[in-house]
């Protein structure tokens, strides 16, 4: 039988988008860059957006060989049993429902994932993990960690553990990324695997034992083009997509 191009589930994003200065339109939505490096990579990218039944989810999600999960609004701190501090950005609990149904039917299912920024926070959460819901609160001075640069720029380097799943995917266990966000982990969860770190100590990768699920804190698809190596990470997702995919089908 011939291979086919894998489904990646990508899950959609909340976005409240303002047009002709009509009242604001919530969206599920999707920066093209992590569909283009999908489909660079040689998957097609399924936009999903928050079933309110999660049978509707899984019933696509059966068709994908991959997930997919964006970054995007903060993660509900109800997920992982605190209350919300001051500092606490937008949230928009029924999308947390929806990533949390799609990230749990992957790990049953041993699908591979991809978790960028939310998407990481979210998954350290879903593990059993916790956040610091504002970098302020992280214990001893952060580094630069809301770059003001434009987002195909780098701005700290990040140390990766040379035995890691992410090393490999990389080919490098010193990197410099992009950054572009105000929460971060704070415990990791049951069972991940703390893959990289900023000079601060902020962790900014985290993966599975056996490198199903890759999660990192920064912006891969907004380097495609300034840092080459960072297309290893959606080539990766692709390739155990594959497996997945032509495996079941
Ligand atoms: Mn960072």
């Amino acid at each position: 039988m011939s291979e086919r191009k894998p489904l990646i589930a990508v899950m959609g994003a909340h976005k409240l988008s303002v047009l002709y200065n009509e009242n604001p339109v919530p969206a599920a939505a999707l920066n093209e860059t992590y569909a283009n490096a999908v489909t660079r990579a040689g998957g097609i990218p399924v936009i999903l957006p928050p079933f309110a039944d999660d049978a509707d989810l899984f019933r696509i999600m059966e068709l994908c060989g991959g997930l997919l999960l964006p970054g995007g609004e903060d993660v509900d701190p109800r997920y992982f049993g605190e209350d919300p501090s001051p500092k606490l950005g937008r949230i928009t609990g029924y999308y947390d429902r929806a990533w949390i149904a799609a990230l749990e039917y992957a790990a049953e299912q041993g699908m591979p994932v991809l978790g960028i920024c939310r998407g990481h926070q979210l998954a350290n959460a879903v593990f059993g993990g916790t956040l610091y819901q504002d970098l302020s609160e992280y214990p001893g001075k952060t580094l630069l960690h809301g770059q003001h640069h434009d987002r195909t720029s780098t701005v700290h380097k990040v140390s990766i553990v040379p035995e890691s799943h992410l090393a490999r995917i990389l080919g490098c266990t010193e990197v410099y990324t992009n950054t572009m966000h105000h929460q971060c982990v704070k415990e990791p969860g049951a069972g991940l695997y703390v893959s990289a770190r900023t000079g601060d100590g902020v962790i900014e990768g985290l993966e599975t034992m056996d490198g199903s699920m890759i999660f990192v804190q920064w912006h891969p698809e907004e380097l495609q083009d300034t840092v080459p190596c960072m297309q290893g990470l959606f080539t990766d997702l692709v390739k155990k997509a594959g497996a997945c995919f032509n495996r079941q089908k």
